[in-house]
């Protein structure tokens, strides 16, 4: 009976052991999403974020591109600003409602959208316009 407890005390500590040595690639920081978002001539991969409300969000702009792109939220105030071939790390939380980022410098081609979920998304294209609005209980 003793030795089933300590082989069940030993196995665990080889658990939490292997689990400790092995944070080596990414800090294992639970409560930060970690994105990477890819910046071209001229748009995001990927345009869309999901997220939850209130969320730590960690952002890597990657610029895969061949000029200067930022990616820019006013909601709330970020900005990380990357040349040609560079990395910049942002980290912001996020706000209670779905937030649009873009890059400052070519903010008609490039956009994209932090989705938490409220309000539900928006999608465009339904065709659907004026219609009564119900929510198709
Ligand atoms: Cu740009």
């Amino acid at each position: 009976m003793v030795k089933l407890v300590l082989l069940a005390v030993s196995m665990a500590y080889v658990l939490v052991a292997a689990a400790c040595s092995d944070g080596d690639e990414g800090d294992a920081i639970d409560d930060v999403r970690e994105i990477t978002v890819a910046a071209t001539e001229f748009a995001f991969e990927p345009a869309k974020i999901n997220a939850f409300p209130g969320e730590s969000v960690r952002v890597t702009l990657r610029n895969d591109g061949e000029t200067q792109h930022s990616f820019t939220i006013r909601n709330p105030e970020a900005e990380a600003d990357a040349a040609s071939g560079d990395v910049a790390m942002i980290e912001f939380t996020t706000a209670d409602t779905d937030a649009s980022f873009f890059c400052i410098y070519h903010p008609e081609q490039m956009k994209g959208t932090i989705n938490v979920g409220n309000p539900a998304p928006t999608e465009t294209g339904s065709g659907t316009s004026g219609g009564g609005g119900g929510y198709g209980y």
